[in-house]
């Protein structure tokens, strides 16, 4: 099968939440060697974007989305031995979070995965995580950066925070910021150390703050 076939197959499974054919398809796209970026940002992210896109524009609603991103859940399942194999070496940690007031985590889970599999020890504090927690995971640890996920405008103002409470802290950290409605633009302007669009970016972000 060749590899846009099942760059498609990927899509259309999550825009139709089909386990059964993200199953099929993820091994399929292991199998053929595709790269993990490959596989999320042309298959499974675009996939995602159009469940985004509907639910925007009222075509599905919230359960449609639920079995959407749990389809996302199952091929992540499945990626993460190819995400976290990659090196033995510990080139550092860093702590990983969804920012306070917002649940969404699959896009936190792929630069998880990205970061370990590129060798660097990452703590997950979760989801809803407020700035404390990233603190006094990052002192705990020893981390040199911290990752704050936004999916949603009004939670990006919690990335805000999280730069405020860290300069508070003494600036120990370097913070980095993504998600969908997070930019280059916004991290410039909350004082944040870095951004990145994609879980392929966060690693060479990652590197260059170590
Ligand atoms: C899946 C999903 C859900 C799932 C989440 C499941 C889960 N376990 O995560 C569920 C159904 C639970 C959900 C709930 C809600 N959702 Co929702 N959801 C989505 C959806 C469709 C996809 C998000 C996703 O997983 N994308 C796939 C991943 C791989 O991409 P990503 O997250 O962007 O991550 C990549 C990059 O951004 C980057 N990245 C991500 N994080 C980080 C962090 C760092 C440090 C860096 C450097 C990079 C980085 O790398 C990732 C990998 O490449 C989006 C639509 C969209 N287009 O984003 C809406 C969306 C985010 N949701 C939305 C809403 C409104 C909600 C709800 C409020 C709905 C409701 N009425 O209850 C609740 C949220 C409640 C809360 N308090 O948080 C809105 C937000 C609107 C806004 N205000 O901005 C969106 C945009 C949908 C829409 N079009 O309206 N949602």
């Amino acid at each position: 099968m060749a590899n846009d076939a099942i760059i498609a197959d990927l899509k259309k499974s999550i825009e139709t939440w089909n386990v059964a054919l993200c199953k099929e398809a993820t091994q399929k796209a292991i199998d053929a060697k595709m790269s993990v970026s490959e596989i999320m940002d042309k298959g499974l992210g675009e996939g995602m974007a159009v469940i985004g896109q509907k639910f925007n524009d009222a075509e599905i609603f919230l359960p449609q989305v639920v079995a959407a991103s749990k389809t996302m859940e199952v091929a992540l399942k499945m990626l993460e031995p190819l995400m976290s194999g990659g090196s033995s070496a510990n080139k550092g940690t860093v702590v990983m979070g969804t920012v306070e007031g917002d649940i969404h985590e699959i896009g936190k889970n792929v630069c998880c995965a990205m970061l370990r599999g590129a060798g660097y020890n990452v703590i997950d504090v979760g989801p809803d995580a407020d700035s404390q927690t990233f603190l006094d995971a990052a002192e705990e640890n020893d981390a040199k950066v911290l990752g704050g996920s936004a999916l949603m405008t009004t939670t990006l103002e919690a990335q805000r925070e999280l730069v405020i409470a860290n300069n508070e802290d003494g600036k120990k950290y370097k913070c980095i910021f993504g998600g969908a409605p997070c930019s280059k633009e916004w991290c410039d302007e909350i004082g944040a150390d870095g951004y990145s669009a994609t879980g392929s970016e966060i690693i060479e972000l990652v590197k260059s703050l170590m």
